[in-house]
């Protein structure tokens, strides 16, 4: 087995983007795979740790994705590696409702001890946050013995069937892919950028228009669960405004509906806590995580009080790969690195770098209507300057201009407008700041 020495953290572009190797490479891949899939950045991947991704023709790249809010640890985190290596050499798969294993164990152990609440909790493993999203449904519809399920406008929960239903933009997540999942309800979400009301009273006024809803067309008593993400991913990194969350929690709580956070881009110290709820204080009665759980190998899981988890018939729960046993190596290296690192702080850290870096080119540049988020998950929203109108066009340059300059932003938004950062949270101070420097020429070269 060769080891490879980790690269250094440093961007550094010897040929253009894509290079020569890389555009061969692309048209294999578009002869070879459907044309269905996406492509955010146009080179193709030979190695990469930490935040910095090296591509076939040389080129080190600045990763602020991190495959999408997924290796929060660094690219090949040493932890993770290591004990990837062990588990794949003792064993690679029994399925843990044939035969268990302790990895699935331990994860399931650390979910229920990290996630808030200083009650019982039990968890399951799954594959994919789709596939969790999925899971939490059942089990709550199952606890509850009712149906509808309320989720937000601008809310992002997967690509299955069930979760298109529960995710808010067509385009292009469910154009052409239906019919939908029945009994979703989808009600309106504060986005205070666009909020037309009085942005004093918009929790107020968004819980009362999200509770009368609830009472008037759907009825609490038939819900049995409200789900939505702490800060909106997709949708363009929403942050509710202070109180809502609190508030939502509160009336599920009095209604006996079961609160579901969805914490897969948010979740394991992201956005400076280790969940976001954590920050107003929320418990809610089911987490669902997936993304930084195992530093970049499949895995998520659905964590709820024990008596929630524990009302499903025996065998109404399981799947052939759920919580498969390198992938839990995976998430206990992930999980060791976050603690021992102490990636919260680093993420709040991040956050500071971020922010006053943004805030700063917003001030410059009126193309920037808003700079949001939390700890390393942050993004701006660009518009017609002066106005609030979406600036598509902006937000496809400036990505465009990063990639040329090896810097690997990604893209979100209900209105395809924001431009948004989840590095590794273990990016050093340096690197990022490059990135940034960048991100300011791509402004300025509007
Ligand atoms: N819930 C909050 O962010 C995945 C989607 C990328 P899966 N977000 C990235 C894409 O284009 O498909 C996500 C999320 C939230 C659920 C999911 C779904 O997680 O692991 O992609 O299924």
């Amino acid at each position: 087995m060769t080891t490879l020495t980790a690269l250094t953290q440093e961007r550094r572009l010897v040929t253009a983007i894509p290079g020569p190797k890389s555009l061969e490479a692309l048209q294999r891949r578009s002869e070879a795979t459907s044309g269905g899939l996406g492509l955010a950045f146009p080179v193709v991947v030979e190695r990469a740790s930490d935040a910095i991704l090296l591509d076939i023709d040389g080129n080190q790249i600045i990763d602020l994705g991190s495959g999408i809010g997924v290796t929060g640890v660094g690219n090949s985190a040493q932890r993770v590696v290591d004990r990837v290596i062990d588990q794949v050499q003792a064993f690679t798969h029994t399925c843990f409702t044939v035969a268990p294993y302790m990895g699935y164990i331990e994860v399931c152990e650390k979910l229920n001890s990290l996630t808030p609440g200083t009650f019982k909790k039990k968890s399951i493993l799954v594959n994919s946050g789709a596939e969790a999203v999925e899971n939490a449904i059942k089990i709550a519809r199952n606890y509850t013995k009712r149906q509808a399920i309320v989720v937000f406008e601008h809310g992002y929960h997967g690509r299955t069937n069930l979760t298109m239903a529960l995710t808010a933009k067509n385009m292009p997540y469910k154009e052409g892919f239906g019919p939908f999942a029945p009994e979703i309800y989808r009600v309106p979400m504060p986005y205070s950028f666009h909020w037309v009301g009085d942005q004093a009273t918009i929790t107020e006024d968004a819980i009362e228009m999200v509770t009368h809803k609830i009472d008037k067309e759907i009825g609490a008593h038939n819900v049995a669960a409200i789900l939505i993400e702490p800060i909106q991913g997709e949708g363009g990194f929403i942050v509710p405004p202070k109180g809502f969350l609190p508030a939502l929690s509160k009336y599920s709580t009095d209604n006996g509906i079961i609160f579901i956070a969805d914490e897969v881009q948010t979740g394991f110290a992201r956005t400076g806590n280790m969940f976001a709820v954590e920050n107003e204080n929320v418990v809610p009665d089911m987490i669902v995580t997936a993304k930084g759980i195992a530093g970049g190998l499949p895995l998520a899981g659905v964590t709820a009080r024990a008596e929630i988890m524990d009302s499903v018939h025996v065998s109404g729960l399981g799947g052939t790969y759920g919580g498969n046993p390198i992938a839990c190596a995976a998430a206990l290296g992930a999980i060791e690195t976050i603690q021992e690192e102490n990636l919260v702080a680093r993420a709040n850290h991040i956050g500071q770098i971020l922010g006053d870096s943004l805030r700063a080119m917003q001030a410059k540049y009126p193309v920037i209507g808003e700079v949001r988020g939390r700890g390393a998950m942050q993004a701006i929203e660009l518009v017609e300057p002066g106005t609030k109108t979406p600036n598509t066009a902006a937000m496809n340059a400036i990505t465009k201009y990063c990639q040329s300059k090896g810097v690997l932003v990604l893209t979100a938004g209900t209105y395809s407008n924001v431009v948004r950062f989840l590095p590794p949270i273990v990016i050093t101070d340096e690197l990022l700041k490059d990135a940034l420097s960048v991100l300011d020429e791509a402004l300025a070269s509007l």
